[in-house]
């Protein structure tokens, strides 16, 4: 059980406004930001991160959508961070995810589905690595 997880607002909450409201709803679920930036991934980078859905028939539409327009990349810190985090962010296709949830409020359809969230421990070390330095956390 590790104390990070990582998280992306994806394009369209960004591009829709929607990156206060997300990160309020962070700091009120009880997590640390430990690192923060927006930046667009270019498209060799989204297949990059999202190297283990090569074989899944949305890949290529993910990783346009991942390199359509600005992101927000945060390292986030509080125990059981991973299923917490993904507790408080809902299910992967919003119609199903619980109300109140990150993606209940905020995500289009599955896709455009508000936020990433890792999804294990593992996983948010290593995406985690592709996103920040040491020196750009605190
Ligand atoms: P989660 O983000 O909840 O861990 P994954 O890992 O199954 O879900 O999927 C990664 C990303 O791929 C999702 N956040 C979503 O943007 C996209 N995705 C997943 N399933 C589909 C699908 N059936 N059609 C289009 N995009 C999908």
């Amino acid at each position: 059980m590790s104390n990070i997880t990582f998280t992306m607002i994806k394009p369209t909450a960004v591009a829709n406004g929607h990156t206060g409201a997300i990160l309020q709803k962070i700091n009120e679920g009880g997590f640390r930001i430990v690192a923060l930036k927006k930046l667009r991934l270019s498209k060799q980078e989204a297949e990059t991160f999202y190297a283990v859905h090569k074989e899944r028939p949305f890949y290529g539409e993910l990783t346009d959508f991942m390199s359509s327009g600005a992101i927000i990349a945060a390292v986030l810190e509080r125990n059981n961070a991973v299923s917490d985090y993904r507790k408080l962010i809902g299910a992967t296709n919003p119609a199903d995810a619980e109300k109140g949830t990150i993606r209940n409020l905020f995500a289009t359809d599955i896709q455009a589905n508000a936020v990433h969230g890792s999804d294990s421990d593992e996983n948010a070390i290593i995406e985690s690595n592709f996103f920040f330095s040491e020196k750009e956390r605190f």
